[in-house]
């Protein structure tokens, strides 16, 4: 892994319609993510946080069913032009949420760079919705369809060029809530999903090891994008769409290590930790935990 490794933070909660979640990055920091870097031998540079617009009417849906979409295409844009700058200057960026839509300005930023990138989404959700088939209006349920190319163009043709990545370069591991489009598309996409159901028949050993060799063989990088809303609500509740039946911490922390080990990560992103709906910083302790075995803390 490159030792060389910028943190920035998207105080971004304009993608879905619970407050709190714009306070992500501080709880992250909060929770000792520099120390465990550090500790680690990382030379780290603190970028601080992207500036995020407020919305103009918190509760209103605006252009074709999507909620606060100037604001989040603007915050997407200012953030795909750091980690671009970052990835210029040979550093490894680790984003921290925030709200999933960030992924939208993280993908847009990172992509560029590489010919196939790979992308390993780690999500009780698909992310796959447009403002057609989205249930809820929520930017932050769309940005791997707006990086399929599929969605609104100030959202799909960030930083000047669409689509973001290929199908089948996405597996999606933890899913076990996916709205009626959303299966339309990965169905006939051909994106790779391990969801609960294979999860649980397969073992995490087995799923990680298949998504590393698939991705080995057709990527030059790898962006991984965790949603802590694909571990259990029970083990991390400060999430804003949580779903019974997740992964557990084991399991994540396993997925981590075996991570770390492949050397095939060239990006990451932590979002949707919320701190108004947590106990106790619980998941952003819980989100440095893992940070710490994908960067290499070993337990002996
Ligand atoms: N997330 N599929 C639902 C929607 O509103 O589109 C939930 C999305 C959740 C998004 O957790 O990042
Ligand atoms: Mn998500
Ligand atoms: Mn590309
Ligand atoms: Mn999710």
């Amino acid at each position: 892994m490159n030792k060389d490794l910028s943190i920035i933070g998207v105080p971004m909660d304009l993608g879905q319609s619970r407050r709190g979640v714009d306070m992500g990055p501080s709880a992250i920091r909060y929770a000792g993510v520099e120390e465990t870097l550090e500790d680690l031998k990382y030379n780290l540079r603190d970028l601080g946080d992207v500036p995020i617009s407020r919305p103009d009417n918190k509760r209103e849906i605006q252009e074709g069913n999507l909620r606060n979409l100037k604001q989040v295409a603007d915050g997407n844009q200012k953030l795909a032009e750091m980690v671009d700058k970052e990835i210029n200057n040979n550093r490894f960026p680790l984003v921290l949420g925030g709200d999933h839509s960030i992924a939208i300005g993280s993908l847009a930023g990172i992509s560029r760079h590489y010919e196939n990138l790979g992308v390993i989404w780690y999500d009780a959700h698909g992310d796959l919705n447009s403002g057609e088939t989205s249930p809820s209006g929520n930017i932050h349920g769309m940005p791997l369809a707006v990086s399929l190319g599929i969605g609104h163009e100030k959202l799909t043709n960030i930083l000047g060029y669409s689509p973001k990545i290929k199908p089948e370069n996405i597996v999606i591991v933890g899913a076990r809530s996916l709205d009626p489009g959303e299966k339309e598309l990965i169905q006939e996409s051909g994106i790779k999903v391990y969801s609960m159901h294979e999860i649980d028949r397969m073992g995490m050993t087995s799923v990680m090891t298949e998504t590393i060799d698939y991705l080995k063989e057709r990527t030059d990088g790898v962006h991984l994008s965790l949603d802590l809303d694909g571990l259990d609500p029970e083990e991390a509740p400060g999430v804003g769409t949580p779903v019974i039946g997740g992964l557990s911490y084991r399991e994540s922390h396993l997925a981590m290590e075996m991570l770390e080990e492949s050397n095939l990560l060239t990006s990451a992103e932590f979002v949707e930790v919320n701190p108004i709906l947590d106990d106790k910083n619980k998941t952003a302790t819980m989100a440095v935990g893992l940070i710490g075995s994908l960067f290499g803390e070993k337990l002996k």
